[in-house]
């Protein structure tokens, strides 16, 4: 799978790229990661500038709508299949487990990530890219949140795991849509505070009964909303896939 990600900052995912489970995925070929400067399409050269202020009035700046648009279509270009373009915006369809299993079925996914007050509307207009969030809050840019999505899809892809199963036990995966049950490691007891006795007894049924119960049990407490019966449709642009 193939990420390109249009970034007026692409040095800040450079840590992020280099570490752990990504640097992995991407140098077992799993996963191709490319950035790309929006600047480098600026039109005018000394400053390369590729934002303005809004018409008719209001604070902050814009990105513009020519270097853009170039540059999304210049790097769709950049390899056969076209790519899934995906703009990060606080209006954006809340990202969810679902919607990242979605994401990791693409075989090409492009993330235009916004600074200063947001792209210029007839970015939005002419390319129509998904438009997606990451939760009701507002970030100084989109960058955080394509590496989030890229975080949440790369895990999902076969073979980047260790264990095929544990993304389909994560909380919130297709095999599992309540939260996960507490977990110990030895020792079995630190300052009073000890592993409850059926984790030591052997019984796997036991077990995997306490288990259950523990998820129930915590995720009526926390989470209401994510039992089967409280399942409600997320939020969907009328543009955008399900
Ligand atoms: Cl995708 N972008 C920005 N700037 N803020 C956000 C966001 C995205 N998702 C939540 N807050």
């Amino acid at each position: 799978m193939r990420f390109d990600v249009v970034t007026l900052f692409p040095a800040i995912f450079d840590g992020y790229l280099t570490q752990s489970l990504l640097d992995k995925a991407i140098v077992r070929g799993l996963v191709e990661i490319q950035r790309h400067n929006l600047r480098d399409w600026a039109e005018d050269t000394p400053h390369r500038k590729v934002d303005d202020r809004p018409f008719g009035g209001g604070p902050g700046m814009l990105l513009q709508v020519e270097p853009t648009v170039t540059c999304v279509r210049d790097v769709d270009a950049m390899c056969d299949v076209p790519a899934r373009k995906i703009l990060l915006t606080p209006q954006g369809r809340r990202l969810d487990q679902r919607l990242a299993e979605d994401l990791a079925t693409s075989d090409r996914i492009m993330l235009m990530c916004g600074r200063y007050e947001g792209f210029d509307q007839r970015v939005l207009d002419i390319l129509q890219p998904e438009e997606i969030s990451i939760g009701d809050f507002v970030l100084n840019g989109g960058e955080v949140a394509a590496m989030t999505i890229i975080d949440a899809v790369v895990r999902l892809l076969p073979g980047v795991l260790g264990d095929e199963q544990s993304s389909l036990d994560d909380s919130f995966s297709r095999g599992n849509r309540m939260l996960e049950f507490p977990q110990y490691t030895r020792p079995r007891e630190f300052e009073g505070h000890t592993v409850p006795d059926v984790l030591l007894s052997g019984d796997h049924a036991a077990i995997a009964k306490w288990r259950a119960e523990q998820s129930r049990v915590k995720t009526i407490d926390r989470r209401r909303d994510l039992l089967p019966e409280n399942s409600k449709p997320n939020h969907e642009h009328p543009n955008q896939r399900s």
